[in-house]
């Protein structure tokens, strides 16, 4: 730290760390830029202040202008057929996965902490769309209260990891650390029992930087270590290999399947599928169109898998991914 900086500065700092919402950490930030000691020394952090505040600004705008209120850093709004927490230790390249998947265009730097505040973006993937949600860094030194809740309302968890040194501790790491804030990481996610404050969260871990030289080892040792638990993947988002495997695990892990309709007569709707969760049934897909199609249902027609060519089911049949249903109400 330059310019000997009064010991409020740091107070004003761990405030603006610990702020939930934007506003807070406005708040914080400019009061951190009014406490700092104006001189040649500090020029170049009361710079970087007043750009982390304008940056937030304009997110506060931008969140405003979407209808949000007040800018809660733990609550992003879902969009899209699922939504996916980018999560992991500094420097994993969190940032360059989603840049690589998305449109959006995250810092990436070759520094840790670069990610300050979430960022959502849309993933591609066939003909639908799958929300990642870009996050700060976790370490066991500086401590984001928000981001835990922010990783148990997501539906899936993406946990990054840089294969080009010791993945097996980054990765306990951050198991570890969310352990403490009763947010279980796990392969298979599941319900919590109501009883206790656990929430179980689907988790799957994803080895960057294969294109390194101890890349392929260490992904070894940690499929070794985690392999039981979790599923694993690797790729490199720099080089942008792997991507498409990444995609289809992440949208097999969501466990959705799209359902396309028609009307009696006519072609199907191939443009817009209906997105639900596996094991649903026909009417859950008439519910998701519209309430009254719910209560009027008779039966249904499906076109699928090699089974079924326009067959009649009953309202409890159960869907699968790509099915086209008929439905007579
Ligand atoms: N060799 C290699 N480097 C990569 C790859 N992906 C990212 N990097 C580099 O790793 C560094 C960190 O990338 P970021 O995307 O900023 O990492 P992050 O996890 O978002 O970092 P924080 O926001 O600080 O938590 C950058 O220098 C990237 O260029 C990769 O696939 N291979
Ligand atoms: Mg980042």
């Amino acid at each position: 730290m330059p310019a000997n900086l009064p010991p409020q500065y740091f107070a004003a700092e761990q405030r603006w760390r610990e702020a939930s919402t934007l506003e807070e950490q406005i708040e914080a930030l400019r009061e951190m830029l009014a406490i700092m000691p104006k001189h040649k020394g500090t020029d170049k952090l009361q710079a970087d202040l007043k750009r982390r505040i304008a940056k937030l600004q304009r997110e506060v705008k931008e969140q405003r202008k979407k209808g949000g209120h007040r800018s809660q850093l733990g609550y992003v709004p879902k969009e899209g057929a699922g939504q996916v927490a980018v999560i992991g230790p500094p420097n994993a390249g969190k940032s360059a996965l989603v840049r690589a998947m998305t449109h959006a265009h995250p810092d990436v730097a070759p520094y840790p902490f670069t990610t300050q505040n979430p960022a959502a973006a849309m993933m591609p993937y066939e003909d639908i769309q799958i929300q990642l949600v870009d996050t700060p860094p976790i370490s066991d030194q500086y401590k984001l209260p928000w981001l835990p809740n922010l990783i148990r309302l997501a539906d899936l968890a993406v946990l990054v990891v840089d294969l080009g040194h010791d993945p097996i501790g980054q990765a306990q790491m951050v198991i570890d650390e969310m352990e403490e804030t009763s947010t279980h990481l796990n392969g298979s996610g599941g319900k919590s029992n109501g009883q206790e404050p656990i929430v179980l969260v689907k988790t799957i871990i994803a080895g960057n930087k294969d294109d390194l030289p101890q890349a392929l080892e260490n992904f070894h040792q940690l499929s070794d270590k985690f392999g039981q638990d979790f599923q694993i993947l690797s790729f490199s988002a720099q080089k942008r290999e792997g991507l498409e495997n990444f995609k289809t695990k992440v949208f097999q892990a969501l466990e959705i399947l799209r359902v396309y309709t028609k009307e009696p007569g006519k072609k199907p709707d191939l443009e817009q599928p209906y997105v639900l969760k596996h094991g649903s049934t026909v009417l859950d897909v008439a519910a998701s169109i519209h309430r009254d199609f719910a209560s009027q249902l008779r039966y249904a027609r499906i076109w699928g898998s090699e089974k079924y060519q326009g067959q009649s089911v009953q309202k409890n049949h159960r869907v699968e991914d790509g099915d086209i249903i008929e439905l007579h109400l």
